[in-house]
């Protein structure tokens, strides 16, 4: 077996309903994959497990549940899959998944629930290489056919969602870490747009694993904002 040297890297898309999110993932799955990358492409929330079962039932508004319940289930739901996505890493497989916690901090905020308590059950999951959104707008949303049935597929709860990831983005700062991609462009353009900023991590990062919302590193980037 060759010996791994460079972890594989952590890619992350995140995205408003209708922002052609799920196609961008599997367009770049296959660029990837052609590339000869070893890639495995997760979804979160995961619907199958006993977990993703019960959101998939709130989200088809087949049950209630209390914002803050579903906010832990769905963190819960990004935790099964933290132990697993970190040994794919380790054993230098890139991971690009659908959504992650940017999602749950976007979509549970603008529900009303205070922000840094929606943010507290998904530190120390293994943070992202990059966050790739795809940002949409209203109008290009309603172009694209307007939205399904689901819960939180309506025009103004999407706004604030729109709002509540610019807010996320700002705070995630500079680096290339976050990265905000107009979505409102042809789908081969978002394509080539994100090609772009996966393709210098396609062979693996030498960069340690970091966690979200580690602390420490928190102070100190703040600190050299401020200071
Ligand atoms: P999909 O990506 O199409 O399977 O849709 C999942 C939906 O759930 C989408 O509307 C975003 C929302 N969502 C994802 N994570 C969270 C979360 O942690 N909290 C809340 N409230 N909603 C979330």
């Amino acid at each position: 077996m060759p010996e791994v040297t460079k972890r594989g890297a952590f890619v992350v898309i995140e995205g408003l309903d209708r922002s052609g999110k799920s196609t961008q993932c599997t367009l770049l799955l296959e660029q990837l994959r052609s590339a000869g990358v070893d890639v495995k492409l997760l979804k979160v929330p995961d619907r199958t497990t006993t977990i993703g079962k019960v959101i998939d039932s709130y989200l088809r508004k087949e049950s209630e549940l209390d914002d803050r319940a579903i906010h832990l289930l769905f963190s819960a739901n990004r935790w099964e899959v933290a132990s697993s996505i970190e040994s794919s890493l380790r054993a230098g497989t890139l991971i690009l998944c659908d959504r992650y916690a940017f999602s749950g901090l976007a979509f549970s905020s603008a529900q009303g629930l205070p922000y840094t308590w929606c943010r507290a059950p998904d530190a120390g999951l293994p943070a992202p290489d990059i966050t790739l959104l795809l940002d949409v707008s209203p109008e290009a949303q309603a172009k694209r056919g307007g939205f399904g049935a689901e819960r939180y597929e309506q025009t103004e709860l999407q706004e604030r969602v729109r709002a509540a990831f610019e807010r996320v983005g700002d705070e995630m700062g500079g680096g290339g870490r976050w990265v905000v991609v107009d979505a409102d462009a042809e789908q081969e353009a978002v394509a080539r747009e994100l090609w772009r900023h996966v393709e210098p991590l396609a062979q693996g990062t030498d960069e340690p694993l970091r966690r979200l919302w580690d602390e420490e590193e928190e102070r100190r980037r703040v600190s050299e904002l401020y200071l």
